[in-house]
């Protein structure tokens, strides 16, 4: 490889890099402004969400089968690698051609703009950190194009005519001008490039860029923090006595068997599935509730209203659509909230009316069977979760939980707007993307204990688990063992039909490899359905089989 080509290798690598660093200005500056807006209108959060918003519904999938609950992690990785590899692009180009340079730069803040400004409930002024955060990436791009000019320019004539710079190089400071300075050797200074000394200052730009960006980044973040602090907030929220507190859980709600989850879910471990890259940062005060549409009497509802208003708490066992045969996408915990049965007594719905559609301060919305949320379940907009305010990712200040139903056709969080209205007018987010209608949860038996791919003693195994049927209940769980037939195993105290019901059962296994099926009947419906359905459109189904050794 020639030497010339070599060069223009690494100074392609450092106009990558100049790019790099540009696009972490634009973020980290645009970070700061931000932090005087809604989080929406910085521009990760904006690209994130509206990439959220688009992901088809297989993509989504493979992200939570793959990710599990980290699968937004996964999606910021994804975007900072995508991120730079096109700023990377980008710094190549303005080094070589300014103009498309800056070309580039200002259709990228384009995009980057649409996106805030599609995001639910924007306005104008949301634009502002992402104008300015492209301005000043774009300063911080034409400084570092320039100082790696001035390192690189040969005293030869230029290579090529793209590599010809399209703007007047920088002239070269009396400073900088030592061609070939003290640690050139003989053969470098006869072709002058890169010259020490000036590659010195290109680098120098480079941290001094490197910390502006990151000090804004980190500075905008804090800053947010501090402007809206719900911890605060929930910290000082009482919650009155509720006009109908949750029966007391029966004794005996718990399998005796080492390893089966808790039956309530402490709410730190509890799962969380949203797509809401930046949690809603929503305080009491702001948070009013907007109940409207085909109803008699439209209103709004404020948190304080609902802390007047008579609350009742209950158990309710929460599953997602997403959930696997065997996953572990549910949770059960005790929720204090207001009946919506009363909202929707109060509004009155109007003759033909058959959905309640929920929407969140994000743009998130949930369509409901009417009916189901006027029955004698108890659908709540709950505001606390086991005896604390919601946790800001579980919904705070106001979610909904209706028992039956899985999560993305009604357990709205941060529900700002309840619209009566009609399934042939309006659909909702997941069903916009594929998701039925209709989503009440499926039965389902689940083995915790022994693990799949465990491997457990010989003799007395003990096995254990829990199985589901919002609003219908489990009267039966069997197994069936390496293929044979199917036996009762020990089901624990029903606390009621909307929580899950645990279940423990002895084996005798000799060593080597099993496995255990398990099913569920519920009170109902009779027994789970075999057949093995994909969880969308409606939810996952069929028989989980686990298979484990025993040694
Ligand atoms: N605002 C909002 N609410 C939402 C969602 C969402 O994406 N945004 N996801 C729903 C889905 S799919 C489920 S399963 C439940 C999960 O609630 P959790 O995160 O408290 O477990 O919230 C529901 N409510
Ligand atoms: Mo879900």
């Amino acid at each position: 490889m020639s030497n010339l080509t070599e060069r223009r290798r690494g100074t392609s690598l450092l106009a990558a890099l100049a790019g790099i660093l540009a696009a972490g200005v634009v973020l980290g500056i645009a970070e700061l402004a931000g932090a005087f807006f809604r989080a929406s209108a910085t521009p990760i959060v904006a690209m994130g969400s509206t990439f959220i918003d688009f992901t088809p519904p297989w993509l989504k999938e493979f992200a939570i089968d793959t990710f599990g609950t980290n699968d937004k992690l996964a999606l910021l990785v994804g975007m900072g690698i995508t991120i730079a590899l096109l700023a990377a692009v980008l710094g190549i180009v303005a080094f070589r051609r300014w103009a498309l340079g800056v070309a580039g730069v200002l259709a990228m803040g384009a995009i980057i703009l649409a996106c805030v400004l599609t995001r639910a409930g924007a306005s104008l002024p949301d634009a502002v950190p992402t104008v300015v955060g492209t301005g000043a990436g774009l300063l911080a791009l034409r400084w570092l194009v320039a100082r790696l000019r001035h390192a690189t320019v040969a005293p030869s004539p230029a290579p090529s005519a793209s590599v010809t710079p399209v703007t007047p190089v920088t002239p070269v400071t009396p400073d900088g001008e030592r061609p070939g300075a003290t640690t050139a050797t003989a053969a470098t200074a006869a072709t002058a490039v890169p010259r020490t000394a000036s590659r010195r200052g290109f680098f120098a730009a480079v941290g001094v860029t490197a910390v502006v960006a990151g000090a804004a980044a980190g500075g905008g973040r804090l800053l947010a923090g501090a402007r809206t602090n719900i911890a605060a907030v929930r910290d000082g929220l009482r919650f009155p006595a509720p006009a109908s507190p949750a029966p007391a859980l029966p004794a005996g709600v718990q399998s005796p068997v080492a390893g089966v989850t808790p039956f309530v879910t402490p709410n730190g471990d509890f799962y969380r599935i949203d797509t809401a890259l930046s949690v809603p940062q929503l305080t009491t005060e702001d948070w009013v509730l907007r109940v409207h549409g085909m109803v008699e009497e439209e209103f709004e509802l404020s948190f304080q209203d609902l802390l007047d208003a008579d609350l009742i708490e209950r158990h309710v066992t929460l599953t997602c659509v997403s959930n696997p045969v065997g996953g572990y996408l549910a949770g059960t915990a005790k929720w204090l909230g207001y009946p919506l049965r009363e909202v929707l007594a109060r509004a009155r719905p109007l003759d033909g009316a058959d959905m309640v559609l929920s929407t969140s301060s994000d743009g998130f919305s949930a369509s409901t069977p009417l009916p189901v949320l006027q029955d004698d379940r108890d659908a709540i907009l709950a505001i606390a979760m086991n005896d604390e305010p919601l946790p800001v990712e579980h919904g705070f200040p106001v979610r909904m939980v209706v028992p039956g139903l899985y999560g993305y056709v009604s357990a709205t969080k941060w529900v700002v707007d309840l619209e009566v209205t009609r399934f042939a007018d309006r659909t909702a987010y997941w069903t916009d993307r594929g998701w039925s209608e209709e989503g009440p949860i499926k039965t389902m038996a689940r083995v915790e204990v022994p693990q799949s791919f465990a491997s457990v003693d010989a003799g007395s195994v003990m096995i254990g688990g829990v199985a589901w049927s919002q609003q219908r209940g489990i009267t039966r769980v069997e197994v069936s063992v390496d293929g044979g037939g199917w036996e009762d195993v020990t089901l624990a105290a029903e606390a009621s039909v909307d929580t899950w019901r645990q279940w423990s059962h002895e084996l005798t296994l000799e060593s080597g490899l099993h496995t255990v099926r398990a099913r569920a009947t519920d009170r109902v419906d009779g027994l789970q359905t075999e057949e093995r359905a994909e969880t969308v459109p409606d939810g996952a189904s069929g028989w989980q089989t686990v298979q484990f050794t025993v040694r």
